[in-house]
């Protein structure tokens, strides 16, 4: 649909971004066929240190590469489809997730269609911890737990909380109303994709209406506090960079 006056929710500054789904643009990428793939961050936009893909793929759909230098993050939003990792298919279905080490081959297919979150992130190994090997699980094994101490803000971690880890991603749930606790300004950085419910966010000085759909990349030190709204939970999954030396 076009608006007539130009105007978007989309907002890009030196600090953060809020990428909204009117504006997504997709493009070429090698490894995919019957798919359409929007790179909704990377470090093109000067800042991001990682990658956040949104795929959609057809029925026919499939994905193929090599992560190389790079692990990848998949997680599955909508429709059924599987991949394959350490010589056995996987089906995967909403919900599900796949974590890909470094040197790694991904295979990945649809059963009749399948939209796919991704996180790409070059690993930074560390002295003393061995590579992350690949992982497949779904998002109902990992129960929600309360964010320092209130019940209606529950954080579900789905990677390891393990030093041989430079990334995490992590599901956060909020009640109507329920906020994070403070405004956080950290040196970790962070790619958001709003899965469910809507609220309003705050980014650095300023605050956005936000729903579910839209992307936000945080750069470190991006004062960040959201609050969720309206008459159903919000939910965002999130990236950060973790467990490694600032220098
Ligand atoms: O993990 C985090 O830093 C998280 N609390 N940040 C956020 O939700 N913006
Ligand atoms: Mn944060």
């Amino acid at each position: 649909m076009s608006d007539l006056f130009g105007t978007t929710r989309t907002v890009v500054k030196s600090r953060y971004a809020l990428i909204t789904p009117d504006g997504f643009v997709p493009s070429a990428v090698p490894g995919w066929k019957d798919a359409v793939v929007v790179v909704n961050i990377s470090p093109a936009m000067v800042g991001p240190r990682f990658t956040q893909l949104q795929v959609t793929l057809g029925k026919e759909g499939t994905g193929e590469g090599n992560t190389g230098a790079n692990q990848y993050f998949i997680y599955v939003t909508e429709g059924t489809g599987s991949i394959l990792l350490q010589d056995k298919r996987h089906r995967l279905e909403a919900g599900s997730y796949i974590y890909l080490p470094p040197s790694t081959d991904m295979q990945l297919k649809s059963s009749g269609a399948m939209r796919l979150l991704i996180f790409q992130k070059k690993y930074q190994a560390l002295k003393g911890a061995t590579v992350p090997t690949g992982i497949i699980n779904h998002e109902r094994e990992t129960k929600g737990q309360p964010f320092l101490g209130n019940e209606d803000a529950r954080l579900q971690v789905l990677l390891p909380d393990e030093k041989s880890f430079d990334m995490a991603v992590n599901i956060f749930t909020y009640q109507p109303g329920a906020t994070l606790p403070f405004v956080e300004t950290h040196i970790m950085e962070h790619g958001l994709l709003m899965l469910r419910g809507q609220g309003v966010y705050r980014l650095d000085s300023d605050y956005y209406p936000v729903k579910a759909g839209d992307v936000i990349w945080m750069g470190s030190y991006c004062p960040q506090w959201f609050v969720a709204m309206g008459k159903t939970p919000a939910s965002y999954i999130y990236y950060k960079d973790v467990n490694r030396d600032p220098m």
